[in-house]
């Protein structure tokens, strides 16, 4: 998002697996002790979680959400669908289905069926859509994350062409592209075969 809307932005790096995030420095700005969250230097704002970040940046710009009308509120509820489903149902199947494969039969077998049938669900969405809502939007924003892990979820983007069409799209996005090395270059974009 900072990446798309322009603004020049420094990243404070968390290492959660050396628990960075408990750091009382961090804490203040992110009680919740996860990350992302965000100082904005001109206002003082603190923002903590994807979903408010990420309305903050479009509400300060102007840029990837309508101010309001019928869309603006499809945006909220395609931003909320992935806030409570795709991205927490997703980070499970990572998981039980990437990490721990054989610790819980059942956990695998569960978050593997609900992260199909949200991608169905964002398949079914996208059907007709060039994006989730109107124009590319915050809605995109957070969700194509999520999907660019779609190898380690166990899902073939082939079964879900709309999807497929969407996260290629979004893929080839320079500022998705320059997102993606920060706060450090992982690699390239994982592509659908
Ligand atoms: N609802 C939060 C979830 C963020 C989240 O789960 N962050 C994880 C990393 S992906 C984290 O900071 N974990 C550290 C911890 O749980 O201690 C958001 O969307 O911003």
């Amino acid at each position: 998002m900072l990446e798309e809307v322009g603004l020049e932005y420094e990243t404070h790096p968390i290492n959660i697996m050396e628990d960075d995030q408990f750091a009382p420095d961090f804490l203040k700005i992110s009680p919740n002790n996860k990350i992302p969250a965000i100082v904005d230097r001109d206002t003082g704002q603190s923002v903590m979680e994807t979903g408010a970040i990420l309305m903050y940046l479009a509400d300060k710009t102007g840029k990837f959400m309508v101010k309001d009308g019928p869309e603006y509120w499809e945006t909220i509820e395609w931003l909320m669908w992935q806030m409570g489903g795709f991205g927490p149902m997703l980070g499970q199947a990572h998981h039980f289905l990437r990490f721990n494969p054989e610790v819980s039969e059942y956990a695998s077998n569960r978050y593997g069926t609900e992260t199909r049938r949200l991608y169905g669900v964002l398949d079914k969405r996208l059907e007709g859509r060039d994006y989730i809502v109107g124009d590319y939007s915050i809605a995109d924003i957070a969700a194509w994350p999520w999907a660019s892990r779609f190898e380690w979820q166990n899902i073939d983007l082939n079964e879900f062409p709309n999807v497929k069409r969407w996260y290629v799209d979004i893929a080839s996005r320079p500022a998705v592209i320059a997102g993606c090395k920060v706060p450090k270059d992982v690699g390239p974009i994982p592509m659908p075969a």
